[in-house]
């Protein structure tokens, strides 16, 4: 049963989501991802929310590119938290995606992150936070990551020597 559910919206997008799901790995989340389009496949779509929810998904990730409706989709079939992840494909530069995925109306919220493989890892780490609320075992290995990173950031470059 996975905690997570990451769907996008075709494989191309797929390249893009390592990050994410790299980083799920590194937290211990278990995870699924699925290719479904919201405007291809929309009915495919409403079925597998359901039954990710029957399965015991906590949270949904959605990713797209160009007009991003998959995951203000996702977040008004579940009132599971709904992270978007907007991606880069199209000629916008992800502009586009950015404001599909960020723009929702009030009352049907994704929790929107950057665009693409920065925004995928975010989304990770968004996750994770979110279990980390009612699991003490994800909440020390976000506690750990922060640590670890804490550390690499008071890494002191001493310019004379570069
Ligand atoms: C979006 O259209 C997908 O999420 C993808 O980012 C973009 C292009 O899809 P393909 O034409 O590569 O299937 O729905």
């Amino acid at each position: 049963m996975p905690t997570i559910a990451v769907v996008c919206g075709s494989r191309s997008d797929l390249p893009a989501l390592k990050g994410c799901f790299d980083v799920l790995d590194a937290y211990g989340i278990s995870w699924e991802a699925s290719v479904i389009s919201a405007h291809r496949q929309a009915d495919a779509l409403h079925a597998y929310v359901g039954e990710a929810e029957e399965t015991g998904v906590r949270v949904f990730i959605g990713a797209a590119g160009l007009a991003a409706h998959l995951p203000g989709v996702l977040a008004s079939l579940t009132a599971k938290p709904v992270i978007g992840i907007p991606l880069d494909g199209g000629s916008l530069g992800g502009a586009d995606a950015l404001y599909a995925v960020v723009q929702m109306p009030p009352g049907v919220p994704v929790a929107t992150v950057a665009i693409g493989s920065a925004g995928a890892r975010n989304a990770g780490h968004l996750a994770a936070r979110i279990l980390a609320l009612s699991d003490g075992a994800v909440a020390e290995r976000v506690a750990a990551f922060r640590a670890e990173q804490a550390e690499g950031a008071e890494l002191r470059v001493d310019p004379r020597s570069t």
